[in-house]
């Protein structure tokens, strides 16, 4: 009999709600939950094609172990679960034996952070392996945001959410909501918020080098920007702000500290100043400016293509400090922070006065270790480093060598590695390069709960799902597996059936602080609590966690970046004007590198990643649409074809990620439309971060473009 069950997609943030039509452990259907309290009936293709995912003949579904050599053309065996984990174990045990703990280290990815079970295991993981080198995809999209919050608000989990639904108006920095839904902030069908905004009378900015998707006449106006030029354009805001007169004195002295430096700071750019390097007109960042400071509630939001910028932290700070000064922080229409089921504010509490706590001794300098994270861009250095090195590395979702800056010089060094454990749903770039494969369940294949959101919620909800189906084949939760090889390194036996109920209870004890616990959700109507809304008025007595309670509007931990950003500043002054920066470009028939092997969303126009440029640009170079172009730095080069694309601001070329899969041969369909891989023209290596926060340098890399005469070497 057919069978309809509650879940809901564990994708991206917004965790939409779904209807699962199931018969015989089968899946029939994905469809809207048209009912559901929050998304009401909203849901991208990416989410309504997980069925595609969950029935991929090139799934993992047995484990894997290598039988060729590295660097060879790669082979695997099938094994049994069994052989699986103690073949995982010994090498680590191997590894540890011959070169100590610090040889062993981690790579989580980013779909685990959707896996509530999942998160709570890896950390238990590398606790148990006393591991200290752990990498994470947060280097490559959001650690400025985590190093931002904590210098100024004391915690890395304290992040106040745009409220769109009562704002006059917004500024959303280097963020795309119609292609990628939104990151740090979770609403389902964003695009129809903007929209209500404007219709209820907001002014929206989408500031981006791109005229993007999400710039309409309903939803807002696009502001060109060069890339990687915010922290100037958000300097000269605060400036002509205070100029006239409209930041507010009484909130500043009543919650802030260090506002003096701030003032310092942001005292050479003003708008006729910052024009030279951001391109925006003085007079509209000064009405820009004067309609924010005196608008009845504004609110900020920014995103990946800030965060992957040189200096993230700096901008999350401005980006604070705009909200704070003006007084829309904690205000209606401002930006509000959403507590959620449980009160995560204070878990990621750190104090950044305490130089010991901040700053990490290594073998590369000293550096910073954000949210348990080392920086990424030092993974191929210290796999290859002749001191310490990474011999052992267990990856948990990641899909490190398509999704980092380094290209060849990553491949190289993952070849050197003398065991590597992948945790995946597929066979992928990075799995080719893996002594043991591990095949895991998809979101359609486990229980959960919406965990991702917490604390950024548009409307603060809690859903449980159980399992749509059965796991497939001998695909196996990352609980189960972490733990169980967990277990064979410590000689302790492997987990029993009845496991299963025992790694909810934390969940349980959360949900607890909500007076929920599952059993409550699996009975509420789509196995879903609505939460209190989010109201204003809690921000400075209850969810700061500086010791002082106050905003510090110029953390003292900041000092040397505050330096760097002069230089920048001069350099970027110097700059040809005819650079061509590199920037991301999503899309949405794909996620990061995954949903490469749907062959349902290889549509025309999705079957490769073109080099997007501005109409100038490619005209001072001689290029049209479709030619052969090859794309380079110093970092590497690639070739690809070249696309005019008229929303770009010209000096800026965008090309997709993911791409590249031309050896990956567990994947028929990517292999079949495989791209190149945009990031061998980033940098890796020391100097390639931000040194506050450990985030990869990734949007505003220069790079050269010309027709395609000679062979290309290096690519992926
Ligand atoms: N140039 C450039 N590079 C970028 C970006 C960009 O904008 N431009 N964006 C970056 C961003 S925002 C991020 S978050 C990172 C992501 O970096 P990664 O996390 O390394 O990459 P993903 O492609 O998200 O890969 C996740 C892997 O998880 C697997 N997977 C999917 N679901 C599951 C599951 O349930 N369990 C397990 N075990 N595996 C699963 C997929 O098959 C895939 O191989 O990459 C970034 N890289
Ligand atoms: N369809 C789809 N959805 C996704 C993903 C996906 O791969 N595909 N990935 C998911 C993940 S892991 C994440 S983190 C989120 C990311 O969500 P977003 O951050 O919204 O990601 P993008 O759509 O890449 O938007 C980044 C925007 O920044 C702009 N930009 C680039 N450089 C600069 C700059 O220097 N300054 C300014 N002001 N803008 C700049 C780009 O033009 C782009 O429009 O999306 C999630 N959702
Ligand atoms: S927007 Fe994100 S969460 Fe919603 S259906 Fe699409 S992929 Fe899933
Ligand atoms: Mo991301």
């Amino acid at each position: 009999m057919q069978k309809t069950r509650h879940t809901f997609c564990r994708i991206c943030e917004p965790s939409c709600g779904l209807l699962a039509d199931v018969q015989d452990n089968k899946l029939v259907r994905l469809r809207p939950d048209n009912e559901h309290p929050v998304s009401r009936g909203y849901a991208c293709h990416k989410g309504l094609n997980a069925h595609a995912v969950l029935n991929d003949p090139d799934r993992l579904d047995v484990p894997m172990q290598r039988c060729s050599d590295k660097g060879t053309q790669a082979t695997f065996k099938a094994a049994s679960w069994e052989d699986a984990i103690a073949g995982a174990a010994a090498g680590i045990q191997a590894v540890r034996e011959k070169y100590g703990h610090d040889a062993v280290a981690g790579f989580v990815g980013n779909p685990v952070a959707f896996n509530a079970l999942g998160t709570q295991a890896l950390t238990s993981f590398f606790m148990s392996l006393a591991c200290r080198r752990i990498f994470t995809s947060a280097t490559q999209d959001c650690a400025n945001k985590f190093a931002g919050s904590e210098a100024v608000f004391g915690t890395s989990t304290l992040h106040p959410i745009p409220d769109l639904e009562h704002t006059r108006y917004a500024l959303i920095f280097g963020e795309n909501p119609k292609v990628s839904h939104m990151s740090f902030v979770s609403m389902p069908d964003p695009v129809a918020r903007f929209r209500s905004a404007v219709k209820n009378g907001a002014r929206i900015w989408f500031v981006n080098p791109r005229r993007i998707e999400s710039a309409t006449s309903a939803t807002g106006e696009a502001l060109l920007i060069r890339p990687d030029t915010d922290l100037y354009f958000m300097a000269a805001l605060l400036h002509e702000m205070d100029r006239t007169g409209l930041w507010k004195q009484d909130v500043i002295d009543r919650h802030g500290k260090h506002a003096s430096a701030l003032r310092a700071f942001i005292k050479p750019w003003d708008a006729d100043t910052t024009e030279q390097v951001t391109g925006i007109a003085p007079e509209l960042t000064r009405q820009i400016a004067s309609e924010f400071g005196s608008a009845e509630s504004a609110c900020v939001h920014m995103s990946t293509g800030i965060n992957m910028g040189g200096q993230g932290t700096l901008c999350y700070w401005l980006l604070h400090m705009l909200c704070f000064v003006t007084g829309n922080l904690d205000r209606r229409g401002g930006n509000l922070y959403s507590q959620g089921f449980y009160p995560a504010a204070a878990a990621g509490r750190i104090d950044v006065t305490d130089p010991g706590r901040i700053w990490f001794p290594s073998d590369f300098g000293d550096m910073r270790v954000i949210r348990g994270a080392l920086p990424g861009n030092l993974l191929p250095d210290m796999i290859e480093s002749a001191k310490t090195p990474v011999r052992a590395l267990v990856v948990i979702s990641a899909n490190p060598l398509l999704s980092m800056g380094g290209g060849e010089r990553l491949r190289k060094a993952f070849e050197t590695l003398e065991h590597l454990v992948v945790l995946d749903i597929y066979r992928t770039a990075t799995g080719d390069y893996a002594d043991w494969l591990l095949p895991c369940t998809d979101m359609l294949e486990r229980a959960d709960i919406n965990i991702c959101g917490l604390g950024m919620q548009h409307t603060p909800h809690v859903q449980y799902t159980d399992a749509v189906v059965t796991p497939r084949a001998q695909r196996r939760e990352e609980w189960w597996i972490l733990g169980n090889i967990e277990r064979a390194l410590g000689g302790r036996p492997p987990l029993q059936d009845e496991d299963s109920e025992k790694v909810f209870r934390r969940i349980d004890r959360m949900l607890g602080h909500a007076e929920l616990c599952i059993e409550k959700l699996r009975a509420a109507p789509h196995h879903t609590e609505v939460l209190p809304p989010v109201e204003p008025g809690h921000f400075y007595e209850k969810y700061i966690q500086t010791g002082d309670q106050r905003v510090d509007c110029c953390p003292p931990l900041f000092a040397d970046a505050l330096q760097s950003a002069h230089d920048i500043y001069k350099e970027l002054q110097q700059e040809p004007a005819e650079t061509l920066k590199l920037i991301n470009l999503r899309t949405i028939y794909m996620q990061n590198s995954w949903y490469h092997n749907i062959e349902s969303l290889k549509r025309p126009g999705q079957q490769d990643n073109p080099l997007h440029m501005a109409p100038a640009d490619a005209q001072r170079l001689g290029i049209r649409q479709g030619d052969r172009i090859r794309v380079f730095n110093t970092n590497g080069q690639i070739e690809t074809t070249a696309c005019i694309d008229e929303r770009l601001r010209q000096g800026t070329v965008a090309m997709s990620h993911g791409w590249g899969n031309r050896h990956s041969s567990g994947l028929r369909v990517a292999r079949k439309f495989p791209g190149v891989n945009v990031n061998a023209l980033l940098p890796t290596g020391p100097g390639s971060y931000e040194k506050l926060s450990n985030q990869a340098h990734m949007t505003g890399i220069p790079v050269e473009v010309c027709l395609d005469a000679a062979p290309a070497s290096g690519g992926f």
